[in-house]
């Protein structure tokens, strides 16, 4: 739950350009990874995180543009981190000029709750997270190379010269 808008800036900076990292380096050929038949593919896992980037926040009222829910995944990797990048910058933008850290106190309903804005900006964040995480095994199973996200990667070690640790 975020009470300050600078703090989500922060955040929200880190934690997208770690996404953002993670779109650049898919492959149109690896959009169709999956784990089984009834589990969304690494496409539309990825299409996932830039439809929620607009959909989650629109429920406070903010206004800006994005990607509706009905929008079809596009079949290029490239379109899929280009609107990604449009859309949590014009995220961050709405924020920033129409948002102060009162309006983080304001609750709207989401998904049937009451959730305060901040909360709304906390989870969005998590969400991401937690979709990245199922992204990055499916690009292993896909061939590609893990991002670098809260540490080094198995080849990272490598370079270092150093066995990826075991824990
Ligand atoms: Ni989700």
């Amino acid at each position: 739950m975020f009470k300050h808008i600078e703090d989500f800036v922060a955040n929200w900076q880190h934690e997208t350009a770690a996404t953002l990292r993670t779109l650049e380096m898919l492959t149109d050929e690896s959009l169709g990874q999956q784990i089984t038949d009834d589990h969304r593919t690494l496409g539309r896992l990825a299409w996932h995180l830039v439809q929620t980037l607009h959909e989650m926040p629109s429920r406070t009222g903010l206004i800006f543009e994005g990607p509706g829910e009905d929008t079809p995944m596009p079949a290029s990797a490239v379109s899929i981190a280009m609107q990604y990048k449009q859309t949590s910058q014009a995220l961050l933008d709405a924020v920033q000029s129409n948002w102060k850290d009162e309006n983080l106190l304001v609750m709207s309903d989401m998904y049937g709750d009451q959730w305060p804005n901040g909360l709304m900006l906390d989870i969005i964040i998590r969400h991401e997270i937690h979709h990245r995480g199922q992204m990055t095994v499916l690009m292993r199973q896909a061939g590609l190379h893990a991002p670098e996200l809260y540490g080094p990667t198995k080849e990272q070690w490598a370079e270092f010269g150093a066995p990826a640790p075991v824990i």
